[in-house]
This record gives structure tokens, C-alpha cells and sequence, in this order.
């Protein structure tokens, strides 16, 4: 399928903020748009866009000076799991181990009654128990996605297609000057040809610097087939995010309701001005080690910011007050939830990275900022931990075999679209 017959058909619904923070949702229809050599792409989105979008302005690539630059790097270092843990100097390999933990069964308040972004549906709070669930510790890795893909012959669904959106502050001059079509609405997404979780950022980017990163340009049907893979699944929604709000009750983020405890940031996110100023005060502009930053009660580690994470439910906007065990969403929908925000997110344009805090996309979308995680009901280590000799090739196939089999179904009939949270 052509990338042009996608585009025409991909339908954005685009939450943005206002300079005097006024939240606004705007669907768009034929949001991807030509740009010629002498339009620039902030001229298109100002004039498809009311909703306040066009005071967002497309400048180019997103500038972190020197002096930023060093105070990000050392950052980074403060904010590492080996100096939280007091693991310098440690063997490196082992800041990602594949490790789940158990979230004990429990009651919690699902949403909140003072949502940041009330058309996302956050609202309204409402009690849910859930049993005990093991959890992974961290974001699917570039390495263990590797492994599946190794032992399954997994293709992903960006790889199918040819695509991938990708934040266009991230991209090489070269990339970006055999771009074509921007997205009017959020001109900072870019489709590009070639981009996928193993080139992240096109054809000439990789991922061999930051295998310990969460794997990105994963639909949910390659999430699906990840967890499937590995004897686990994608968690509902109310499972993440009891699990995120790691034995609090009813606070915004995983540790508390302030976002900078001490001073200190517990979270990849987007400081300074967004889409274009990037400072990279809590030590990434992009994304950081799957186990930086301090985990939750539970043990868990970066369940906000960093990359958001796809969960098995449909989207809705509309909840009962009923008091639920272990709700599993609505029975159809046309987008999947995702929770968490990324590192992209900031306050004046995506307040989502708090537990509460929800957005979707259609199961066959793939970005630059989004990921996941799976839980089971049973701890399950050993297939991840194998080394790779020991996964035989036959078997494996077998596996992912069938995977792919069911998955192709749903895959064709399916059309690509972004729609919802375009930060
Ligand atoms: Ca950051
Ligand atoms: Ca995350």
C-alpha cells in the first residue's frame, strides 16, 4: 500500500494548549499535507488550524546549546539507576535486567475528579479492584524486542509499511530534506520512509548506543505479539495504572503530587519550550535508559514519561461509577489506550504524564515516543533469560509463527491513522 493512499485516509485529533493554557480538541481530516520547497511547514499548519495551534511555531530542528548540552549530560549521569543505586563503576549490562515484580490485588480510585485534560475522559474517579499482577520493572528494551525478533523473525508493522512518524527535532538534515508530507495539525510529526524500531530516526539512525532504551515504532499488534511471545500480556488500563500509582492513593504522578521532589526530576520529560526549545534539564532529550530516574513503590520505573505504553483496552471517554473488578474496557473501539505520556511531554501543551492521565491510537500506529510493557499473572522470566543459543531457531519460528499468522488478519484490515494525542 502506498504511503500517499495512507496519508490521505489518516484522520489526527489534535489536543493543544493555548498561550493562556485554554485546553481545545480539534479533529482534522486530511491532516498530512504537501510541502513544497519554498512552504514551509509552520505556514501550512497556521492555516488549517483554530484551536490555538498556530501559536506552536516549526523552526527547525530543536536547539540544545553547549552550555545545555553539558548540564544534560551530567544530568543524565545523576539520574542513572547505577548512581540511584549506588552501582557505579558496575558491570553496565546489568542496569536492564528482564525482571518482573508482583503488584499485590487491591482496590484504588481509577481517574480523577480534577482532570487536566477533561475531554481525554480521565474523569470521572471511580473504584476498581484488581488482582495480583506481575509486572516488568521497565519498558521493553531495544534488547529484549531484539531477542523476540532474533527468535521469532517478527516483522513490525512500521517495517511493513515503510513507515513511521518520528518527532521532527530528532531527525538528520538528510532525512528531513527528502520529506514531503508533514502532519498540518502537529507539523512536528514527520512520516518518514525507512524509520522503525531498529532505525529509529530513518534509514541512517540505529539503535546500538541505547539498547538498554525502551523500543519505539511499535504498534499495539507488535506489542501484542511481543507479550504473546513471551508468555505474558499487554496490561488493561486500570491494571497499569493501579500499578502506576505504586500504593498511593490519589496522587498525580507514581511518587507523590509534586513533580520535582527536592528539586530533583523523577522522570524523562520536556523542559523548556515545546515543540522547539528543548533544554534537556533532566539529563534526555530523547529517550533515557529504560531504568533511569527512581522506580515507583512497587519497583517500577518510569511507568510516566519517557516512552508511552500501550495497554490492552479500547478507548472510551465515557466510565461508570460502578464499583468494577479487574475491568477490561469496552468490548470494541476503533483506537487502543495508551498511558504515560513521553519524553516529549510538558505541561503547556501535554499535561498526560501523570497516572490518570490517558490518550489512544489506532493498534496499527507506530511513533518515535511510544512503547510498552506486559504483565502476567505468573512471573515469567525464563524464556527472556535463556541466552540466545539456547532459544532454538525451529521452535522459536513455530511460535512467532502463529503469532504472525493471527496478527495478519487483524493487520489487513486495518488503516493507519494517528488520531488523539499528537505530543
Ligand atoms: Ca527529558
Ligand atoms: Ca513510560
Amino acid at each position: 500500500m502506498g504511503i500517499a493512499i495512507l496519508m490521505s485516509s489518516w484522520v489526527f485529533v489534535v489536543v493543544c494548549l493555548s498561550s493562556i493554557d485554554l485546553i481545545c480538541t480539534e479533529t482534522v481530516a486530511e491532516e498530512l499535507v504537501t510541502v513544497s520547497e519554498t512552504e514551509t511547514i509552520a505556514s501550512s499548519h497556521s492555516k488549517s488550524s483554530s484551536c490555538g495551534c498556530h501559536s506552536l511555531k516549526r523552526d527547525g530542528l530543536v536547539s540544545v546549546d553547549r552550555e545545555a548540552s553539558l548540564l544534560s549530560e551530567q544530568a543524565a549521569v545523576k539520574y542513572s539507576k547505577r548512581l540511584n543505586d549506588g552501582m557505579e563503576g558496575q558491570d553496565h549490562r546489568k542496569d536492564c535486567p528482564e525482571e518482573m515484580v508482583l503488584i499485590p490485588a487491591g482496590e484504588f480510585l481509577m481517574g480523577t475528579n480534577n482532570p487536566g485534560i477533561p475531554q481525554d475522559g480521565e474523569g470521572p474517579q471511580r473504584k476498581v479492584h484488581v488482582d495480583q499482577f506481575y509486572m516488568d520493572v521497565h519498558e521493553v528494551s531495544n534488547q529484549d524486542f531484539q531477542k523476540f525478533v532474533n527468535a521469532t523473525g517478527h516483522v513490525t508493522e512500521a517495517e511493513k509499511f515503510g513507515d513511521s512518524f518520528v518527532f521532527d527535532g530528532l531527525l538528520s538534515e538528510a532525512v528531513k530534506s527528502q520529506i514531503t508530507q508533514a502532519v498540518a495539525a502537529a507539523p512536528w510529526w514527520l512520516p518518514v520512509r525507512g524509520a522503525d524500531w531498529s532505525h529509529p530516526e530513518g534509514p541512517d539512525s540505529n539503535i546500538a548506543d541505547r539498547m538498554d532504551h525502551p523500543v519505539l515504532h511499535v504498534s499495539w499488534s507488535d506489542a501484542t505479539a511481543y507479550c504473546t511471545w513471551a508468555g505474558k500480556r499487554l496490561p488493561t488500563e486500570a491494571e497499569w495504572e493501579y500499578a502506576c500509582r505504586g500504593g498511593l492513593s490519589d496522587r498525580l504522578y507514581p511518587w507523590g503530587n509534586n513533580l520535582h521532589p527536592k528539586g530533583q526530576h523523577y522522570a524523562n520529560l520536556w523542559q523548556g519550550e515545546f515543540p522547539t526549545y528543548n533544554t534537556g534539564e533532566d539529563g534526555y532529550t530523547k529517550t533515557s535508559p529504560v531504568m533511569s530516574f527512581p522506580a515507583n513503590g512497587y519497583g517500577l520505573y518510569n511507568m510516566v514519561g519517557n516512552a508511552w505504553e500501550w495497554t490492552s483496552d479500547w478507548w472510551n471517554v465515557h466510565h461508570t461509577t460502578d464499583e468494577l473488578h479487574n475491568p477490561k474496557g469496552p468490548e470494541t473501539g476503533h483506537d487502543r489506550v495508551k498511558k504515560g505520556g513521553s519524553y516529549m511531554c510538558h505541561k503547556s501543551y501535554c499535561y498526560r504524564y501523570r497516572c490518570a492521565a490517558r490518550s489512544q491510537n489506532t493498534p496499527d500506529s507506530s511513533a518515535s515516543n511510544l512503547g510498552f510493557r506486559c504483565i502476567s499473572e505468573k512471573k515469567v522470566d525464563l524464556m527472556l533469560q535463556l541466552p540466545e543459543w539456547m532459544v532454538s531457531w525451529s521452535s522459536a519460528k513455530l511460535i512467532g509463527g502463529f503469532v504472525l499468522q493471527a496478527e495478519s488478519l487483524h493487520w489487513n484490515t486495518l488503516q493507519r491513522s494517528t488520531s488523539g494525542e499528537t505530543c
